[in-house]
């Protein structure tokens, strides 16, 4: 069996994602996507000119060889572009796999560890008022877990308050839009929204909040110590993580669950994390990481440690990575929560999925493969938009973590 042709898919149905189709000589295709917020074009680029060249006549069905092949053989390892392109290859070739079986990809993994996937929804506002409505309005939806994110008063354009209600789109600009950060305003506002969000919703809904990185260890710390009692699912990247060690800082002060992940690309970011049993989730995800392959790699050796996993699904994560992340998520042992954030109409009509929402859980398909295909035709109406996500800046002008 042998590939026979390749090609990247570059549109934007609301938003811009990158998609590569793998054909056959056997008829059978499979998708992976390659989408990275931002810096789309050099992970296409990364596709089309040099890794298609190498995937034309090679068996489909030898995925872990490929994998190697596209990870070692580079000699260049790791990176986000690298990554996404591995993982866009990766998860097309499993989609092949499972079709070739006739198996929804999940049976290949090793089959259901369970009937259906916890997922957590995104509550935000301008105001602690908005956003306490908004995760009432969540949970009237069915969800179980939600996330809450509110502009914070003194603070123009905090992070995480959408133009909609259902998602939160950061990438709006072709050149960043600049947002302005406090984090003495924000250390002060955020326990009243938590202290709000318990006092009207009582002790059930799980309730997650990401800091986005904007916090230093001590800082994330004080934080975390502040939303003890209100009993937090997670806290997630309160603190950079280029260097690990620094989670030890928060982990000795603070029992707040920790989450982090979502820009790793490979085992070797989140090594000390896990082994040293600094954080509770890990957030990695099959685009990110290099696909089925090495995301099952991360999952093992985190199930070593009670890590429990916690994949990234925003709206720049295309509905192929979140086929596939369901079909993984049914699978996987050690399985904590998935987010979802709600794909715009016009996404999801260009790429067709058999995933469905009832009661704050996803359910991942039974057709063959991952469950998720492209309609070319309509993506072709959609060109690409160029869009970078924002910065953040200090009053003062000094720039940090957005
Ligand atoms: C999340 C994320 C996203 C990112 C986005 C960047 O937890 O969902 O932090 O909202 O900011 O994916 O492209
Ligand atoms: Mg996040």
């Amino acid at each position: 069996m042998k590939i026979t042709a390749a090609r990247v898919i570059v549109c934007s149905p609301g938003r811009n994602f990158v998609t590569l189709l793998i054909e056959t000589d056997q008829g059978v295709t499979g998708i992976g996507d390659a989408t990275l917020n931002g810096r789309e074009l050099s992970v296409a680029s990364y596709l089309a000119d040099h890794v298609i060249p190498n995937l034309i006549g090679r068996d489909p069905r030898n995925s872990e060889d490929m994998w190697q092949f596209l990870y070692r053989g580079a000699y260049w390892r790791r990176g986000p572009v690298t990554m996404s392109a591995i993982s866009a290859v990766d998860t097309a070739l499993w989609d092949i796999k499972a079709k070739l079986a006739g198996m929804p990809l999940y049976q290949l993994l090793g089959g259901k560890s369970r009937e259906r996937v916890l997922v957590y929804g995104h509550a935000n506002g301008n105001t602690l008022e908005e956003t306490v409505d908004a995760v009432g309005q969540y949970i009237d939806m069915g969800y179980k877990a939600i996330r809450a994110q509110s502009g914070i008063p003194g603070i123009a354009k905090a992070y995480g308050v959408a133009r909609g209600t259902l998602y939160y789109e950061p990438a709006d600009a072709a050149l960043p839009t600049e947002t302005v950060w406090d984090t003495p305003k924000y250390l002060r506002f955020v326990p009243k929204l938590f202290e709000r969000l318990r006092e009207t919703y009582g002790d059930e809904p799980e309730l997650l909040h990401d800091v986005h990185h904007r916090l230093t260890p001590n800082e994330a710390a004080q934080l975390g110590k502040s939303l003890e009692p209100y009993r937090l699912f997670w806290m997630e990247d309160a603190t950079p993580a280029e260097n690990q060690q620094a989670f030890r800082l928060i982990r000795e002060r603070t029992t707040t669950p920790l989450a982090v992940g979502e820009i790793f690309n490979t085992i070797w970011d989140c090594k000390e994390l896990i082994e040293n049993q600094l954080i509770d989730y890990i957030r990695t995800t099959v685009l990110r990481a290099g696909g089925i392959t090495h995301l099952r790699r991360i999952a093992d050796f985190a199930a070593l440690y009670q890590v429990r996993t916690g994949s990234h699904g925003a709206t720049d994560l295309s509905p192929v990575t979140m086929g596939a992340a369901l079909h993984f998520d049914t699978w996987v042992p050690n399985f904590g929560i998935q987010e979802y954030m709600r794909h715009s109409e016009e996404t999801d009509a260009v790429f067709p999925h058999d995933y469905r929402f009832e009661a704050g859980h996803l359910y991942c398909g039974e057709s063959p493969g991952h469950g998720v295909t492209i309609d070319e035709k309509l993506a072709a109406k959609y060109p690409y938009k160029p869009a970078q996500l924002p910065i953040a800046r200090l009053e003062d002008g000094t720039l940090w973590n957005w």
